[in-house]
């Protein structure tokens, strides 16, 4: 009983690994839909625009933002969202 104990919380430790490692990005949600409604809109652009010129400290700094993960939002991350605009994951 006690091995199975051991051998279920490894197992979800390891899921909990995995899911960390995995941005949700990559997962389950289209790329630049920083607000996690399963399409890439305006309302993520107006996320974005709101942590334009930003950096880890800044007082709008979402690490969400930075789609490129480079340490900055810039218009680089403003390229990445307009390319996937409109994109949506249907259920
Ligand atoms: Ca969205
Ligand atoms: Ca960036």
């Amino acid at each position: 009983m006690r091995a199975k104990t051991v051998g279920l919380a490894s197992l979800i430790l390891l899921a909990a690994v995995l899911m960390a490692l995995v941005p949700n990005s990559y997962c389950c949600f289209p790329v630049g839909d920083l607000d996690r409604n399963w399409v890439v809109d305006m309302r993520d652009l107006g996320i974005l625009a709101r942590a334009f010129g930003s950096y880890p400290n800044s007082t709008n700094w979402n690490p969400d933002a930075d789609l490129n993960g480079d340490g900055f939002v810039d218009i680089r991350d403003a390229g990445i969202l307009l390319r996937h605009f409109g994109e949506r994951v249907e259920w």
